[in-house]
């Protein structure tokens, strides 16, 4: 038994489990949550039924986490990780990531909880990636067969734009780089978590696929459509946009400044367990 490390979390352990890990953040999503959960299992039903789902809650005022307690309570493929407060979904993601990865995770799947990210694509994500595939599998929106049905144009104008900023500013050939919808190698993972993301919203999105991509992590898109959410709100408004804006140049500008201590102690490809290790121990140190 492990215990996660970071000290706004409440201490539990989380049981280990060496193989599929999926990490679902919340905050307010008590109506989402449930159809969730129920399609995750559904479609890896027959594909990868030997997973585990991490939901990570920030303290959601609408009983979110109790939610999943209860959940997780009566399926014990279901885990849950509280946060005491809301503190940006790049946190969150850290947190959950992390969890995951000191419990023993090969495969990582970050998605959200509000039915946008549609479980049904999950086989076709996990098979682009793993042993023999890409490093990194992002859900696109922005390739062949990837869609945004819901969306006016001005909503696609806005999206599709912060990609072609993000992939101009950081050139990258990657299309859809503010996406949460991706499968990770759990060595990959650990690679692009050695130093704390700066960035919480879209821009946490764009900041680790840059990681990866500067690592020289293999990265594959595989086309998704994503829907609008049918109950609760966004939570990710116009400050995040901002910090997106200003953050997406900082990234290379950081980079610039750090390059002769990366050159000289980071090596391309790190064992999964050594690298899970080095990722537990930076959150404790910088929780602490
Ligand atoms: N734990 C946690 N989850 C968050 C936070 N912000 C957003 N989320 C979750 O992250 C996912 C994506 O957020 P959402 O509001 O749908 O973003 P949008 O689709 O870009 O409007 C959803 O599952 C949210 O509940 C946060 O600060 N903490
Ligand atoms: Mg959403």
């Amino acid at each position: 038994m492990l215990t996660v490390p970071l000290r706004e979390t409440v201490r539990r352990p989380l049981p280990s489990h060496e193989g599929l890990w999926i990490v679902v953040p919340t905050y307010n999503e008590v109506e989402s949550l449930p159809p969730t959960l129920a399609g995750i299992a559904g479609a890896l039903e027959a594909f990868a039924p030997d997973f585990r789902i991490l939901v990570v809650d920030d303290g959601s005022p609408d009983g979110t986490g109790r939610l999943a307690d209860a959940i997780a309570a009566a399926d014990p493929r279901v885990a849950v990780l509280h946060r005491g407060a809301k503190s940006g979904l790049g946190d969150a993601y850290v947190a959950g990531f992390t969890a995951a990865l000191a419990a023993g995770a090969r495969r990582v799947v970050q998605m959200d909880a509000d039915g946008s990210h549609d479980p049904a694509a999950l086989p076709a994500l996990l098979a682009a990636g793993g042993d023999g595939g890409a490093d990194v599998v992002l859900g696109s929106r922005y390739v062949a067969g990837g869609s945004t049905p819901d969306w006016s144009l001005r909503r696609r104008a806005l999206s599709r734009g912060g990609s072609a900023y993000a992939r101009r500013v950081l050139r990258l050939g990657v299309r859809d780089l503010t996406g949460g919808f991706k499968a990770w190698r759990a060595d990959a993972l650990a690679t692009v978590l050695r130093e704390p993301p700066a960035l919480q919203g879209y821009g946490f999105q764009i900041e680790l696929t840059y990681r990866a991509a500067r690592a020289g992590l293999a990265i594959a898109e595989v086309p998704i459509t994503f829907r609008d959410r049918t109950a609760g709100e966004s939570k990710l408004g116009a400050a995040t946009i901002r910090e997106a804006l200003v953050g997406v140049p900082a990234l290379r500008r950081r980079r610039r400044r750090r390059r002769p201590a990366i050159a000289a102690s980071a090596p391309s490809a790190t064992p999964a367990s050594s690298a899970a290790r080095a990722t537990a121990t930076t959150a404790t140190a910088t929780a602490s």
